[in-house]
């Protein structure tokens, strides 16, 4: 590395993710719920990342990171989290390292992962209490593979193995999170960035399983201009598809309720991946359970 670029690197902020982007979608929104949740955990972070798009971050033996990266396999990246966590307090119970030279734990996996071949060992870490901050980037697709479905895709998606749109429903994840009763849980979305700090700043000051879902919308899987990522999060928020919320002490509380509420095809129609829901004809059955399953989620959390 030449000395300008050194020199560079030395002024960028101590979180700025280096490189970046070279090998990702304009406008990914996993991307930038990375960015946000970064600079607010700072560089004495280990990041342990599932197979998926954010693997293309790093190219060994470089990674964007100032701190660490470890990549697994989908299925076991908690393991792999609970292995560095070991790693450390070795060090620091045989003083190899000082105390404020300690890491925190973050997995970075997508939802191909966390919804389904890595749920087994989330499960474990979250029940050994392990002390760790779970990172889920939710593009409700395998995004990295093409975009075919996931446990985490919803209803009436075209993805690239369910062409006449995803006859399943999304897995309500949050809920057999909160059953596990982990220190924290919380959903997430870039387009409310106060939102994502506040409950971010509050996950990093605890200790224990604590689990972040992240809306990621996906210009390249869903069909959408990369100009709207951030628009098209917001309106799953305002539309009530993406509820915004947090568990804390066995309590489930709301963060935004929207109010009014977006028309559930307001944000579908952004998307290519329903459009057949309106093209050639518009399909009024599917629509209407739709909106029904979003009125009906609205008024049980009221
Ligand atoms: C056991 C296994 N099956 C398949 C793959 C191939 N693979 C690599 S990334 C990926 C998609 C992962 O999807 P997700 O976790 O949602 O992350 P995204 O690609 O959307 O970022 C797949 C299927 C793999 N690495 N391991
Ligand atoms: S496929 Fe989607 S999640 Fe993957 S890099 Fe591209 S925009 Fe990001
Ligand atoms: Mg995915």
């Amino acid at each position: 590395m030449n000395e300008t670029v050194i020199r560079r690197m030395k002024d960028l902020p101590s979180t700025h993710l280096l490189g970046a982007g070279t090998s990702m979608c304009a406008g990914c929104g996993g991307l930038e719920v990375l960015h946000q949740v970064y600079d607010l955990l700072g560089r004495r972070t280990v990041f342990v990342n599932a197979a998926g798009c954010m693997t293309l971050l790093a190219t060994y033996p470089f990674t964007p990171f100032r701190g660490g990266w470890l990549y697994t396999s989908m299925a076991s990246a908690s393991a792999g989290a609970q292995g560095v966590r070991d790693a450390l307090d070795i060090l620091l119970a045989k003083g190899r390292i000082a105390g404020e030279e300690d890491m925190t734990v973050v997995v970075l996996a997508g939802d191909g992962s966390t919804y389904g071949m890595g749920l087994s060992a989330l499960s474990s870490a979250i029940e050994r209490g392990l002390d760790f901050l779970y990172l889920c980037y939710d593009n409700e697709g395998y995004g990295n593979t093409g975009q075919q479905y996931s446990g985490a895709t919803p209803h009436g998606a075209r993805t690239a193995t369910s062409a006449r749109g995803y006859a399943g429903e999304k897995k309500d994840l949050f809920a057999i999170l909160a059953a596990h009763r982990p220190a924290y849980a919380a959903t997430v979305a870039a387009a409310e960035p106060l939102d994502l700090a506040k409950k971010v700043e509050k996950a990093a000051r605890m200790k224990g399983p604590r689990v972040i879902l992240a809306l990621a919308p996906c210009p390249t899987g869903w069909d959408f201009d990369p100009g709207n990522a951030v628009e098209i999060g917001r309106l799953a928020v305002n539309s009530g598809a993406w509820p915004l919320k947090e568990y804390c002490d066995g309590q489930v509380v709301h963060t935004k309720v929207p109010h009014p509420r977006v028309p559930l095809e307001t944000y579908l129609k952004t998307q290519g991946r329903f459009a057949h829901l309106f093209e050639p004809r518009r399909d009024e059955s599917p629509l209407a359970e739709m909106q029904a399953k979003v009125d009906a989620y609205w008024a049980r959390a009221a």
